[in-house]
């Protein structure tokens, strides 16, 4: 069943699917390296997604922040033929978690009702943003640049907001970001942004402008409703108009079992999941299975890292029968840590929170 905008058939079972959004099923990764299989990558369209001759295609950079203000252009093997960059980053979306802001908090939000699913880290490859604004001349007064999308303008609520562009502060601009062409060693799937997306470390999934068409670099502050009607925290414990917008992703852990699993009493297994935060890598890990009495630490698989999360594992022996809670709660090394609630937003953005993870036991 491929939704409008999924271009290719996807495999049953792997992704739940809501409109052009998929999100992936943890219960799916258990047999997966560290690294989300491009198949079983979560997505996030806000139209659908754009099918694109790369040999058809060029980024154009223009903006007042470029050297006589001169728009430049970058073919696909121009761009390819820069030094490349190899490195593995999540991709979480901001609304990651919303759904349980009510299943878990009882309180109303609005957006995509993702569960745990709407991330992934994978191993990117491509050019320096750094070097394709050198190439083109970027001026010392240019303070943001802003990528924009080559999808379908975005309607929302009868308005057209135009076609995704979020921007981002210079200085990030020329830190760690990638205009990358290749996942995982493959050539970019068309829904995740062939053929050249934006990969921006440990930020928001949409900074991560996927189907790259042009850069504007300005030497004047640049809005989006990207950063002004979404991407900031409203209601009541938040800023009268919303703080800023959001930049950084939160720290969160996931059970790679689906939620009201069944599992047997008395049958000894190992209970498997991951642990990310943007802000830090992952420290520890602790797991209680009967609802937050009591907690113990949990294995980590991986060396924890920046940008990328950790598998992590703990055995159980489930003993009575009936509904229990699983709950797993991380720390990173910025003492981070999971909180028991998130404070509530309207647009359900960066929950943290320790999920209970419903689970039968029979
Ligand atoms: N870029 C464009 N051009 N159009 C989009 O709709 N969605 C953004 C971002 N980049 C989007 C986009 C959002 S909200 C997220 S969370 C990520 O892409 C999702 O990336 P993925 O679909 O590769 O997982
Ligand atoms: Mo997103």
């Amino acid at each position: 069943r491929a939704a409008p905008g999924i271009v290719k058939p996807l495999p049953p079972g792997i992704f739940t699917l809501r409109g052009t959004n998929a999100e992936t099923d943890f219960a799916a990764l258990r047999d997966t390296g560290p690294l989300t299989p491009a198949d079983r990558f979560f997505v996030r369209n806000h139209t659908s997604t754009p099918v694109i001759d790369e040999r058809d295609w060029t980024l154009t950079v223009w903006g007042s922040g470029l050297r006589g203000r001169r728009p430049v252009e970058f073919g696909y093997g121009q761009l390819r033929s820069l030094p490349s960059v190899t490195r593995t980053a999540v991709v979480e979306c901001a609304g990651n978690g919303r759904s349980l802001f009510t299943a878990q908090q009882g309180e109303t939000v609005s957006g995509t009702p993702w569960t745990l699913g709407a991330l992934g880290a994978a191993r990117w490859r491509g050019a320096r943003l750094r070097d394709v604004l050198d190439r083109a001349g970027i001026t010392a007064s240019a303070v943001e640049v802003m990528p924009r999308g080559l999808d379908d303008e975005f309607i929302s609520g009868g308005v057209n907001l135009g076609r995704v562009r979020r921007p981002l502060p210079v200085a990030k601009a020329l830190d760690d970001v990638i205009l990358a062409y290749e996942m995982n060693g493959e050539p970019l799937p068309y829904d995740h942004g062939f053929p050249v997306r934006v990969i921006v470390p440990s930020w928001i999934g949409i900074a991560s402008v996927k189907w790259l068409g042009d850069i504007e670099v300005s030497d004047t502050p640049l809005v989006s409703p990207w950063n002004t009607q979404f991407y900031r925290l409203f209601g009541a414990a938040h800023p009268a108009g919303g703080s800023a917008p959001l930049t950084r992703q939160t720290i969160k852990s996931a059970l790679e079992l689906p939620f009201g699993a069944t599992v047997a009493a008395g049958v000894a297994m190992t209970l498997t999941g991951r642990a990310w935060s943007a802000a830090a890598p992952v420290r520890t890990v602790e797991i209680s299975t009967d609802g937050g009495e009591h907690w113990r630490p949990a294995r980590l698989c991986d060396t924890p890292r920046r940008d990328g999360w950790v598998r992590w594992s703990a055995d159980w022996r489930p003993r009575t029968t009936g509904r229990v809670e699983i709950l797993a709660r991380a720390t990173d090394r910025a003492r981070g840590v999971q909180p028991e609630r998130t404070v509530h937003n309207t647009q359900g953005y960066l929950f943290d929170a320790v999920v209970r993870h419903p689970v039968t036991v029979v």
